[in-house]
C-alpha cells in the first residue's frame, strides 16, 4: 500500500489537491482524485485560466484544452480547441473510454460532448470578460504566445496540472486550461498534448507543466521529466533539467526564456517542481490531510 500524494500547479492547486486527497484517502484511483480536483478548478469563477470564466482568445471566444492519463495502462484521451463545454477534463476521460481515439478538436470534441450528455455553457462571465478587456496585448499587459521580455508582467500561466499517487501504487494525472489568453483562434498549446503538457507512466513516474506552451511542446517538457525518472533521476531533478533545457533552447534563439514550470512525482510520493527566472512558481501538494504550497525552484538562465 502506498501513501496517496497528490500535487497541482499554482496556489489553487490548492483547490485540487484537497479535493483529491480527500478521495484518495477515500481509497479513489489517481485518475479519479486527479480529475476531481481539477474539476473542481474548472467550476471556480475566480480562477480564469481554466474551464468557467477562463479568459477568451483574441477574438473573445474561451476556448479549452485539457487531457488525462492513466499511468497504470498508457491510457489517455484529449480534447482542444472546445467551446461552451465547461468540462473539458471529464470530456478528455471520455475520449479515453469511449472512443478508439486520443485526441478530439474544436467542433468534433463539442458534438462528441453534445452526445454524451455534457450541457452547453456560456464561460464567460462578465467578469471575466472585464478582465479580457483590460488585459488586452498593448494594455499594459502581453498575452503573446512569444517568450515574454524581462520587464513584461506576463502572468496569465495558469493551468491546472494534477498529479496523484493512490493506494494501490497508481499513478494518473489531469492537465487542463483555456490556454493563454488572447491567443490566435486555433492556436493550441502545450496542456492537451501527451508527452508535453503532461505525461504519467507508473512504471517511471508523472509529470506536467504550466507556463508559455510553445517553449513546453519545443521540448516535450513532461515525457522529458518523465524519461529522466526513468533513467534514475529523482522527480526535483528531472523538473529541474527540463527547465534548464528550456533556459538553453531560448539562448539558441537568442531570446530570454520564457515563463514555464514543470511539477512531477513518482510512484514512492517524493515530488519535483521548478520554473524559469521570473515565473514565482506556487504548487500545492496534499499527503494524507496534510496540505502545503510551496515555492518551485527558479532556475536561472
Ligand atoms: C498553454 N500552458 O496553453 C498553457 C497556458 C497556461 O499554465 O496557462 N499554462 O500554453
Amino acid at each position: 500500500m502506498a501513501e496517496p500524494v497528490a500535487i497541482a500547479t499554482w496556489v489553487f492547486g490548492k483547490t485540487a489537491v484537497t479535493v483529491a486527497d480527500d478521495l484518495l484517502r477515500k481509497g479513489a484511483s489517481a485518475l479519479d482524485a486527479a480529475l476531481a480536483g481539477a474539476q473542481a478548478v474548472e467550476d471556480d469563477p475566480e480562477v480564469n485560466s481554466v474551464g468557467y470564466a477562463g479568459l477568451p482568445n483574441s477574438i473573445g471566444t474561451v476556448s479549452l484544452d485539457a487531457c488525462v492519463m492513466d499511468g497504470r495502462t498508457l491510457n489517455c484521451g484529449a480534447v482542444a480547441g472546445v467551446e461552451n463545454i465547461r468540462h473539458v477534463a471529464a470530456l478528455a476521460r471520455r475520449v479515453m473510454e469511449k472512443t478508439p481515439h486520443i485526441l478530439l478538436v474544436g467542433e468534433g470534441a463539442k458534438l462528441f460532448a453534445l452526445q454524451q450528455g455534457f450541457p452547453l455553457e456560456n464561460l464567460l462571465t462578465p467578469k471575466s470578460l472585464e478582465q479580457w478587456e483590460k488585459s488586452k496585448p498593448g494594455r499594459g499587459r502581453r498575452d503573446s504566445v512569444q517568450p515574454a521580455p524581462p520587464d513584461d508582467d506576463y502572468t496569465s500561466h495558469d493551468t491546472v496540472t494534477v498529479l496523484c499517487l493512490d493506494k494501490e501504487g497508481n499513478l494518473g494525472g489531469v492537465c487542463t486550461t483555456s490556454g493563454l489568453a488572447h491567443k490566435l483562434p486555433g492556436r493550441v498549446g502545450d496542456s492537451p498534448l501527451i508527452g508535453h503538457g503532461l505525461y504519467v507512466d507508473n512504471t517511471a513516474g508523472a509529470a506536467g507543466g504550466t507556463g508559455v506552451g510553445e517553449e513546453i511542446i519545443r521540448i516535450a517538457g513532461s515525457l522529458t521529466i518523465v524519461e529522466a525518472m526513468r533513467a534514475g533521476r529523482s522527480p526535483q531533478e528531472a523538473c529541474e533539467l527540463a527547465v534548464r533545457k528550456v533556459n538553453a533552447t531560448a539562448a539558441r534563439r537568442g531570446v530570454h526564456p520564457a515563463r514555464v514550470a514543470f511539477i512531477a512525482l513518482n510512484t514512492q510520493g517524493q515530488t519535483g517542481a521548478a520554473c524559469t527566472a521570473r515565473t514565482d512558481f506556487k504548487f500545492a501538494v496534499a499527503r494524507n490531510g496534510h496540505i502545503e504550497v510551496l515555492q518551485g525552484k527558479e532556475i536561472a538562465p
